[in-house]
C-alpha cells in the first residue's frame, strides 16, 4: 500500500503561495519566522518544570497581570525571530506596552499574544500562542503609524494559533480555509494533520467562567440557563467545558462544536479578551471554518479598534449556537 505523503507546513505554504503568482513570498517568510519561534517556545514549555522558568517573572504587563517567566521568553522569541526575518514593519504584543517598530521597508504588521493562558503554565495545562497578520496602510519606507496597527479584523491577511497541548499544533488561515499541522519532533517540522477544518454548525458544549454568572448581562445568564435546561429534542443539558485557556477551549470547540463566551462583567465592562491579538484572529479562523464570532452587538471583525490592548466581549463558535444566543441578546423579554 502506497505510504501517505507527509505534507509539511513549509511545503503547504509554498503550494498555497504558488496559487498566487503575483505574491512576493513575504507572508510565507513571516510564517517561517513564526514556525521557528513556535518550536523554540514548544521546547521551553515542554521543559518548564525542569528549569527555573516557572513562576512569576515579577513584572506586571500592560494588562495589570503578573507576567510569568515563560511569557517573557515567548515574547522575546517571537520578536527576535520575526525581527530577524525582516518581513515585518511593526509588531504589537500583549507583552509590549507600545508598538514594536521593525523594518520600515516591510509591508506586514503582526499582532501577537505570545503565550496565552499563562496562569495555566505552572499547573501544566494547555497554553497557546495567537497571532494575526495585516498589510500596512501607510507606504513602505515611511514610519509605521498607529492606524497601520489598528485595523479592523476584516483586514487580516492571515491568523492562527499554536496550541501546546498533548501535541503541539499550528492552526491557521490566510482566507483560503483553515488547516491544522501537528509538530513531529522526530523530523522537527509541522505536518498537515487536520486539512480543511470546518466547525460543526451546532454543538453541545458551552464554555464560560460560571464564577462570573452573577455579574454578566441578564440575557447571557438566560442563555446559560437554557444550556442547562434538560430537553432531549435539543440535546440539552449541554456540557460545560472551560479550561481557562482560550486556545485550548477554542480548539476543542472548533473540532467538536460548541460556544465560547467571555461576556462583559460589572468589573470588566468591555470583557477580558483583547480584540487585536485574541478575538480578531480567532474570529477570522472561525468564519473561515464556517463558525460565527460576535461581540454581543455585531461581528467581532467589524469592530473599529481604538487602542492596541482594547478588550471586547466575545461570543464565538458553532453558528447555530451563537445564533441561539443572539435570540436572547436581542430579546426584550430577557431584558425585563
Ligand atoms: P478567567 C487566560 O488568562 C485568558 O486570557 C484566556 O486564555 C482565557 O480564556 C481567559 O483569560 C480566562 O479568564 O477570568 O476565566 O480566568
Amino acid at each position: 500500500m502506497e505510504k501517505k505523503r507527509v505534507i509539511t507546513l513549509s511545503q503547504f505554504i509554498a503550494d498555497e503561495q504558488a496559487k498566487f503568482p503575483e505574491s512576493s513570498g513575504d507572508l510565507s517568510k513571516i510564517f517561517r519566522d513564526i514556525k521557528l519561534a513556535s518550536k523554540i517556545v514548544n521546547r521551553d514549555v515542554r521543559k518548564a518544570g525542569l528549569v527555573d522558568i516557572l513562576g512569576a517573572h515579577g513584572s506586571i504587563n500592560v494588562q495589570g497581570e503578573e507576567v510569568k517567566k515563560l511569557d517573557v521568553l515567548a515574547n522575546n522569541e517571537f520578536i527576535a525571530s520575526i525581527q530577524a526575518g525582516g518581513d515585518c514593519c511593526a509588531l504589537i504584543s500583549e507583552e509590549e506596552d507600545y508598538i514594536r517598530h521593525m523594518n520600515p521597508d516591510a509591508k506586514y504588521i503582526v499582532a501577537i499574544d505570545p503565550l496565552d493562558g499563562s496562569s495555566n503554565i505552572d499547573v501544566n495545562a494547555t497554553i497557546g500562542t495567537i497571532f494575526s497578520i495585516y498589510r500596512r496602510i501607510s507606504p513602505k519606507g515611511s514610519p509605521v503609524t498607529e492606524a497601520d496597527c489598528l485595523q479592523k479584523g476584516t483586514n487580516q491577511v492571515a491568523a492562527g494559533y499554536v496550541i501546546y497541548g498533548s501535541s503541539t499544533m499550528i492552526v491557521y488561515t490566510t482566507g483560503q480555509g483553515v488547516n491544522g499541522f501537528t509538530l513531529d519532533v522526530s523530523i522537527g517540522d509541522f505536518c498537515l494533520s487536520h486539512p480543511n477544518i470546518q466547525i460543526p454548525q451546532d454543538g453541545k458544549i458551552y464554555s464560560v467562567n460560571e464564577g462570573n454568572f452573577p455579574v454578566i448581562p441578564l440575557e447571557v445568564r438566560e442563555y446559560i440557563k437554557y444550556c442547562k435546561t434538560p430537553d432531549a429534542s435539543t440535546n440539552r443539558p449541554f456540557s460545560a467545558r472551560y479550561i481557562g485557556s482560550l486556545v485550548a477551549d477554542f480548539h476543542r470547540n472548533l473540532l467538536k462544536g460548541g460556544i465560547f463566551m467571555y461576556p462583559s462583567t460589572e468589573t470588566a465592562p468591555t470583557g477580558k479578551l483583547r480584540l487585536m491579538y485574541e478575538c480578531n484572529p480567532m474570529a477570522f479562523i472561525l468564519e473561515q471554518a464556517g463558525g460565527k464570532a460576535i461581540d454581543g452587538v455585531g461581528r467581532i471583525m467589524e469592530v473599529e479598534p481604538t487602542e492596541l490592548h482594547q478588550r471586547v466581549p466575545v461570543y464565538m463558535g458553532s453558528t447555530k449556537m451563537v445564533e441561539k444566543l443572539e435570540t436572547y441578546l436581542n430579546s426584550s423579554e430577557a431584558a425585563q
